[in-house]
């Protein structure tokens, strides 16, 4: 069994998060350090520690992701203008917390790579 991280206790709601949306698959909450004027992290609901853990029972989940991802950019008001979404991965993906999350970056230009 993978080691549970903070954002267990971010979609539990047992410690304070700014959260934006959740349902029974995902959880979506602003980033605690932002990178851009909008940066919101959209997690599973259920631990999946990196991109190498995802199972083909976790489609569901990980195309809900995608759908509030959409939803929230046009919130956001950055659809129009675009915006990224990453997921790190492990030590070269700069990846810090171990449960997988998609970041929803934008509202400026991004240049060619976020660092
Ligand atoms: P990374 O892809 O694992 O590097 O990103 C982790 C992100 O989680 C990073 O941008 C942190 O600022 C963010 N974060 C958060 O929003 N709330 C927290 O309690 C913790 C990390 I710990």
């Amino acid at each position: 069994m993978a080691e549970e991280t903070i954002f267990s206790k971010i979609i539990r709601r047992e410690i304070p998060a700014d959260i934006l949306f959740q349902d029974e698959l995902v959880t979506a909450f602003r980033d605690i350090n932002a990178q851009a004027p909008t940066h919101i992290l959209i997690i599973p609901n259920h631990l999946i520690p990196t991109a190498n853990d995802i199972k083909a029972s976790d489609e569901k989940a990980l195309g809900r992701m995608m759908t509030v991802a959409a939803k929230l950019a046009q919130e956001e008001g950055i659809a129009q203008d675009g915006y990224r979404l990453i997921i790190n991965c492990n030590k070269h993906g700069g990846q810090e917390v171990f449960h997988l999350h998609m970041h929803l970056v934008g509202g400026q230009s991004l240049g060619p790579m976020l660092s």
